[in-house]
């Protein structure tokens, strides 16, 4: 059978975010080189929001507190639980039509954080988001990274390193692979910046307001911070609906908040089956839960 027949093209008119290239186009990029980028997605007015909400959580100047999450870095999560904007982001209908079509509709919000990469950061160990599942590659990913800047990123504030094509490697791994140890709490063992340099690599530069869309499988990594100001992204992840989330979203934000948002919010937030009943709760579908009094 030929599985591209089987594919529908996404149901909303995405036209405006294409410029002169389709949506198969754009696919057969993200197929090809594992990544693919769009610019002028957000408008000032939305980018704005995005910071605004941000700020606060900015400003509190927590830490990473190990090698991957990076000890001049900010990470914050639990981001619908802190601010609805953000509600808008992991249902933006661009992101989720490559979600959608990659790991099917019943996906599930596998994490979403911004990451704030101050000055004198460096590269974070290489890596993948798919791999907490430990499966062999090559294989299909299980997951799908989306990263907006909030700001620009650029060669020397950290823009996000990735290994175009490497989402078709086996289990080989590139010099500065992350190793158990870099995710543990007090080991910033920090090695010089480019020292683990790629040769395939590429700096995924955006201008504030773009998206890049990248395979669960692969290789990336947050860049090293040499110039003088802050980098912000949003980084979006979804996974296949019969994946265990890496944040678990059901406990990460309260049901009260949920209920008001968009119902498909709710489903990729776990209020959500995956066919035929995966995830049901005491013999029903879960977002009854919502409605209870
Ligand atoms: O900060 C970045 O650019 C990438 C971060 C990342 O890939 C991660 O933490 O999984
Ligand atoms: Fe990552």
């Amino acid at each position: 059978m030929n599985v591209a027949s089987k594919i529908e093209s996404p149901a909303t008119d995405l036209s405006r975010y294409f410029n002169d290239r389709s949506f198969d186009d754009a696919w057969e990029q993200y197929q090809e080189d594992g990544y693919v980028i769009f610019t002028d997605v957000l408008s000032s007015g939305q980018l704005e929001q995005q910071r605004a909400a941000l700020k606060p959580w900015i400003d509190a100047d927590i830490r990473g507190r190990n090698n991957f999450e990076g000890d001049q870095s900010n990470r914050i999560y639990g981001m619908l639980d802190k601010d609805p904007v953000f509600a808008d982001l992991i249902s933006h209908p661009l992101q989720l039509a490559f979600a959608e079509r990659e790991l099917g509709e019943s996906c599930l919000l596998y994490a979403c954080l911004a990451i704030n990469l101050h000055p004198g950061e460096t590269v974070q160990p290489w890596h993948f988001d798919d791999s907490h599942c430990g499966l062999a590659r090559p294989r299909d990913p299980l997951s799908l990274s989306t990263f907006w800047s909030i700001s620009d990123t650029t060669e020397t504030n950290g823009a996000t390193e990735i290994i175009p094509g490497s989402h078709k490697w086996g289990n080989e791994q590139p010099v500065g692979a992350n190793r158990g140890s870099d995710f543990k709490t007090g080991v910033t063992d920090k090695k010089a910046g480019s020292k683990d340099d790629h040769p395939d690599m590429i700096k995924a530069t955006m201008p504030a307001g773009s998206l890049m869309i990248a395979k669960g499988t692969l290789w990336h990594r947050g860049g090293g911070n040499s110039s003088d100001v802050p980098r912000l992204i949003v980084t979006p992840q979804f996974c296949k609906g019969w994946c265990r989330p890496l944040e678990q979203q059901l406990l990460a934000v309260s049901p009260e908040k949920v209920a008001r948002f968009p119902k498909r919010v709710q489903e990729l937030l776990g209020y959500n089956i995956h066919p035929p009943f995966m995830g049901y709760v005491d013999g029903m579908h879960p977002s009854r839960i919502l409605s209870k009094d």
